[in-house]
């Protein structure tokens, strides 16, 4: 049993959203950047756009140049591609593709932080640099020091890495670079400098499987040069058992850092994407190094139909959380198509742990 949930909103479907190109079509919006502004909480979420045009016998992979952000689409005949889930193919060489690209949209969501006020119409973050060929995913936004710093996974022939960007206006952005090589995903900036050194969360996905992909710890002088890194949680539970990695921008609670995960479970047979929980998990405030507590079990599972039902199903992926006294509002990805909000206590998830 997950917990209670006091509202659950499907904030923002695929068809709600606007293309970005002609040429293109809308299948996701979702695993958005959470944002705090003022009274107001704005979302960066990511939009996975497939081909709009079929042509019979071939395939459309999309595809960006590096620095004018143009867009072409590959035609490669149907034999020439293997579908290995909607999300890849496998090329005849033996690579990957992507069967969509991705850019980043702002959505600002009224006071109560679940409703839509406001979606961009056009692209507010789009892939630029070589190494965003393939588009740019899964924000996570922190603010520290009175700017707004995002990580994103940057994702072309180069591999899946996790760059940072900064802003103050969520209209004017500044590339940091690569802040860890591929593959890496699901970095996360805690708030606050520790110990006078800057905290992320990471999540390095190793080709050596002695063991599923682990949550990792690694400190910085200037948010860009990491080191010290060292294995964090790896989780073992049987709903954790192909992967867990960092979801929520850390918070402090009196206990300590309060971090919503996330948790790949496979099922027997290794068919399919298998089903995505999130579970709470508490770190020390002086030394986040330490691990203090994990949910017994998961507080949040797949149940809506939207986050049962969708491209990719059974995903719930939070990429956010904001507290409203004893609220936590939880921003997520359902089935790699939505994003949604739900709202879960504070207090009940503390004692999950
Ligand atoms: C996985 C998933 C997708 C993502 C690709 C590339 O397949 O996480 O959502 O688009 O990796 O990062």
């Amino acid at each position: 049993m997950s917990l209670r949930r006091y509202d659950t909103v499907c904030l923002l479907r695929p068809e709600e959203v606007p293309p970005s190109h002609p040429s293109l079509r809308v299948i996701s919006v979702f695993n958005p950047g959470v944002a705090q502004v003022g009274d107001s909480v704005w979302l960066l979420v990511r939009v996975a756009e497939a081909c709009a045009e079929t042509r019979a016998g071939f395939i459309g992979l999309p595809r960006y140049t590096p620095d004018t952000s143009e867009l072409t689409i590959d035609w490669l005949p149907e034999s020439a591609v293997e579908p290995i889930d909607p999300r890849v193919v496998r090329i005849r060489d033996g690579f990957i593709r992507l069967t969509f690209v991705s850019h980043l949209r702002l959505v600002k969501l009224d006071r109560t932080g679940k409703r839509v006020e406001w979606v961009s119409p056009t692209p507010t973050f789009l892939p630029q640099t070589p190494w965003e060929t393939y588009g740019v995913e899964d924000p996570r936004i922190t603010y520290l020091e009175g700017t707004y710093y995002f990580t994103y996974v940057a994702v072309s022939p180069h591999g899946a890495c996790t760059a940072l960007a900064s802003t103050h206006d969520f209209v004017n952005f500044t590339r940091h670079g690569i802040i860890f090589p591929p593959e890496n995903k699901d970095v996360l900036l805690f708030p606050e400098k520790i110990g006078g050194e800057y905290v992320a969360l990471h999540r390095p996905n190793p080709n050596t499987h002695f063991h599923a992909p682990e949550m990792w710890l690694a400190y910085s002088p200037d948010l860009i040069r990491w080191g010290r890194h060292q294995p964090l949680y790896g989780g073992g539970r049987n709903w954790e058992n192909d992967r867990v990695g960092g979801s929520t921008v850390p918070i402090r609670v009196p206990q300590g850092w309060l971090e919503i995960y996330h948790s790949n479970q496979k099922t027997t047979d290794g068919v399919g994407v298998g089903v995505y929980t999130a579970s709470a998990m508490l770190m020390d405030a002086e030394n986040p190094a330490k691990v203090l507590a994990v949910s017994q079990k998961p507080i949040l599972v797949p149940e809506a139909e939207f986050e049962r039902e969708g491209f990719v199903p059974n995903v719930v992926f939070p990429t956010g959380m904001v507290l409203h006294e004893d609220r936590a509002l939880i921003y997520y990805g359902t089935a790699d198509t939505c994003t949604g909000v739900v709202e879960l206590s504070l207090q009940e998830i503390l004692e999950s742990l």
